[in-house]
């Protein structure tokens, strides 16, 4: 059981910033260094200007910003005032944020300056009363202004574990996209959970190059980093070359699976330089085995692929000691209880078989936003939240994943819901149906594909894609459009999806 100082990742970070103020938080590019006591003073300014908009206790505090040092930072000061964060995805259009913000009612936005017009429009019309701007770099826009100046210290007391500290829309299977609530313990015991299992010390330089408005980026690399009072060489993106630059001064790399194909497909990528690594994490999305073999033979180290989802943080990982199985995501967790159910019947299965993944732990999310009803159909009357992934359990315990029981594609580590998709594509004039599949996908993994029954013979690839790209973030979009005369339908009269996978498999395989 964590103690009370434990519960919330406010109190780590002030832990971490009164043993030790002058270890290392956030290093650049360039090898500047931003303090763990420097990082808390610019917090409690940040913090400070979020309280002059009028940001109270409980209130939303939306963030549709580029990755940079203060932009992390914006995460540290909701905590420090109270507030519940709400990370954005920076590719989300104007209409995907307008669902957002309506749905959340934040009390403060913080945008890219560039993005200020369109989100005053949409704050005023929404009745968001306050916008803040950073830009891309952190030193600029109405944020930094606000901030400047003001205390360098916050009267923050610790929080209720079982408050929010944040909310991730994640999408639906419906097409609407979900506010999963997530609690102060919540993101607290999970980070305290790995930060033993993957053994992370105040020694250790995380190498990060994920974005910050998603779990893997946000929470997992940076509250680990933070609970074991490590540092983070800090990158504005995922870029190879700036990878292979700065590894040798790192101890842990933590990416999705395009990372490591990329990393190996890189001439700079040698053993000698993995040599000096401690620890290869990968998440978010399936690691291929052949992946992991290739990963293996090249630098002698086994990737450790770990399990988790945007509702529970991290519920399972391979082992720190031991063997690391190739195409396995390990076992559940300490604290996380984990089953195998039938998805029709629940009924728990017996070991071996094929089953829907459910789970249980302190890092369960507490419900979605504003959607009792949706809450209540996710979770088992026991209390196990039903995953919506398909797997088994092998005889020495290690958790695969086989499949997905929801119909969900994911590229690069983004998830993507076919029926939001379709939803966008059934609104352009000329398709009378349509149906998203993911294929195989050398980079991404998985690539997102249309399936098209025109009635407007004139309408092609060219014209689909440009009618969607004012509706769908860019990594939602299709990278192809078929167009059919009809779609394969079984006798309920449901499209065949796998019909349509098998025969377009091959469009981005190599
Ligand atoms: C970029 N593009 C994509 C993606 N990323 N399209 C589909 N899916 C993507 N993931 C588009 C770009 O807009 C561009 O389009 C084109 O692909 C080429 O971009 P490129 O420069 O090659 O891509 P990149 O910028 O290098 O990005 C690829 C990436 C990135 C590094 C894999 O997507 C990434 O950082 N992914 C991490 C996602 C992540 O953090 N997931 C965690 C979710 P065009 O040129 O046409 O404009 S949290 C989670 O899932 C749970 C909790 C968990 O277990 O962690
Ligand atoms: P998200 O909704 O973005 O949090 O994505 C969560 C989903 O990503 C899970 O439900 C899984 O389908 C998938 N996922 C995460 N980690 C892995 C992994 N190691 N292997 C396979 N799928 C994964």
């Amino acid at each position: 059981m964590a103690s009370a100082i434990s519960d919330d990742m406010f109190s780590l970070f002030i832990g971490t910033c009164e043993s030790s103020p002058d270890a290392p938080f956030l290093i650049g590019e360039d090898g500047t260094v931003l303090t763990y006591d420097a990082a808390r003073a610019r917090a409690a300014q940040l913090a400070h200007a979020f309280c002059a908009q009028g940001v109270k206790p409980g209130d939303r505090v939306a963030v549709q910003v580029e990755k940079s040092q203060t932009a992390l930072l914006t995460w540290l000061a909701a905590l420090q005032a109270g507030a519940v964060y709400l990370p954005l995805n920076t590719g989300y259009t104007a209409g995907e944020l307008r669902y957002f913000l309506g749905d959340a009612a934040p009390a403060l936005v913080l945008c890219r300056p560039a993005d200020e017009a369109a989100m005053a429009a949409i704050c005023a019309e929404l009745g968001v009363p306050a916008l803040l701007t950073l830009d891309g770099e952190g030193t600029g826009g109405s944020l930094v202004d606000a901030a400047a100046g003001q205390p360098t210290t916050f009267a923050h007391a610790p929080a209720d574990p079982a408050g929010l500290a944040a909310i991730l829309y994640t999408s639906g299977t419906t097409g609407r996209s979900k506010g999963a609530m997530l609690s102060h313990a919540n993101l607290a015991s999970n980070a305290l959970t790995l930060r033993e299992y993957w053994r992370f010390t105040a020694q250790d330089r995380l190498l990060h190059a994920l974005p910050i408005f998603h779990t893997h980026g946000l929470f997992v690399a940076t509250n680990i980093t933070i609970a074991a009072g490590a540092a983070m060489i800090f990158l504005p993106r995922f870029d190879a070359d700036a990878l292979v630059r700065l590894m040798p001064q790192a101890s842990v790399l933590m990416g999705v699976p395009t990372f490591y194909t990329r990393l190996l497909g890189h001439p700079g990528f040698t053993r000698e330089l993995a040599a000096g690594m401690r620890l290869f994490i990968s998440g978010s999305a399936p690691l291929s085995a052949e992946t992991h073999r290739e990963f293996s033979a090249l630098t002698g180290q086994a990737i450790l692929e770990r399990y988790g989802m945007t509702e529970t943080n991290m519920n399972t990982s391979n082992p720190y000691v031991g063997e690391r199985r190739p195409g396995s995501v390990g076992f559940a967790l300490p604290g996380v209880s984990l089953r195998i159910a039938d998805p029709e019947t629940a009924a728990v299965l017996p070991q071996g078989d094929i089953g829907v993944i459910e789970v249980k732990g302190p890092n369960v999310f507490a419900g979605y936003w504003q959607m009792p009803d949706k809450t209540r159909e996710e979770f088992r009357v026991d209390g196990f939240f039903i995953t919506g992934d398909l797997g088994f359990i092998d005889p020495q315990g290690y958790v695969h994943i086989v499949g997905r029981a929801k119909d969900l594609i994911i590229a690069g580590g983004f998830n993507i819901y076919p029926a939001e998709v379709e939803a966008a594509l059934d609104e352009i004039p000329g398709i009378a149906e349509s149906a998203v599949i993911g294929v195989p996908h050398a980079d991404l993994g998985e690539a997102v594909v249309a399936v098209v029954k025109a009635t407007d013979a004139a309408l092609d690839q060219a014209a689909v894609q440009a009618a969607l790209a004012d509706r769908l973030a860019r990594f939602k979009q299709p990278r192809a459009v078929v167009f059919v005369d009809e779609l394969p339908r079984n006798a309920m009269g449901k499209v065949q999806k796998a019909l349509l996978r098998d025969a377009h498999r091959a469009l981005f395989a190599s």
